[in-house]
């Protein structure tokens, strides 16, 4: 019986730091960037989820601030395409697009060989999206 006693409470103890990693939500920065014409990069807050998908938080980043919207399509091989970033939208005819690009908090610029529906931020990482040609 006290060892029963015993084992729960230890159970309890311990279970706040067996699933605390696996339930954070953690900070992710997104910013915009434009190569094309001179205007200023924004950069946005949001928060992502232990293994959660970056397509995830943009869509959290959209649904709690006004100033921020995406559209994506649906590619059958790859998932989804990231078309436009308030209100601007990637051309084929004009080789221009949406690239993926992440600083991780080492300070280091990476460019995923994934897109947003399979790419999984880290914490503090910030996502840059970065209107650019082809
Ligand atoms: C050309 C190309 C591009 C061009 C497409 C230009 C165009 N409209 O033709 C550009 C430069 C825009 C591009 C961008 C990206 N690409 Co790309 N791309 C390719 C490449 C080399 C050839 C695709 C192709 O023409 N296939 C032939 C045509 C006939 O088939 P298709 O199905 O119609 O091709 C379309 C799709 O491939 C789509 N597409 C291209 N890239 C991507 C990426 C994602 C995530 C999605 C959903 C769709 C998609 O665009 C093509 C034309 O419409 C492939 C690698 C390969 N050899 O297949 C990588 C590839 C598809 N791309 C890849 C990636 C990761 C990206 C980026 C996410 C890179 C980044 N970090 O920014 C971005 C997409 C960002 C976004 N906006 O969502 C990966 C996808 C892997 C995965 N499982 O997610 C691949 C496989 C390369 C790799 N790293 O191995 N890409």
């Amino acid at each position: 019986m006290v060892m029963r006693i015993l084992l729960s409470v230890a159970l309890l103890l311990l279970a706040p730091g067996i699933l605390a990693g696996k339930y954070d939500r953690f900070p992710i920065y997104v910013m915009t960037m434009n190569s094309q014409l001179n205007t200023p990069n924004v950069t946005y807050s949001t928060y992502g989820v232990y293994r959660g998908i970056l397509l995830g938080a943009l869509k959290r980043l959209e649904d709690s601030n006004a100033d921020f919207k995406f559209t994506y399509t649906e590619d059958l091989n790859y998932g989804p395409y990231l078309e436009s970033v308030n209100g601007l939208a990637g051309n084929d005819q004009e080789h221009t697009y949406w690239e993926l690009l992440v600083k991780t908090k080492e300070g280091q610029i990476i460019r995923p060989d994934v897109g947003i529906g399979c790419y999984i931020p880290k914490a503090n990482e910030q996502i840059i999206l970065k209107y650019t040609t082809w």
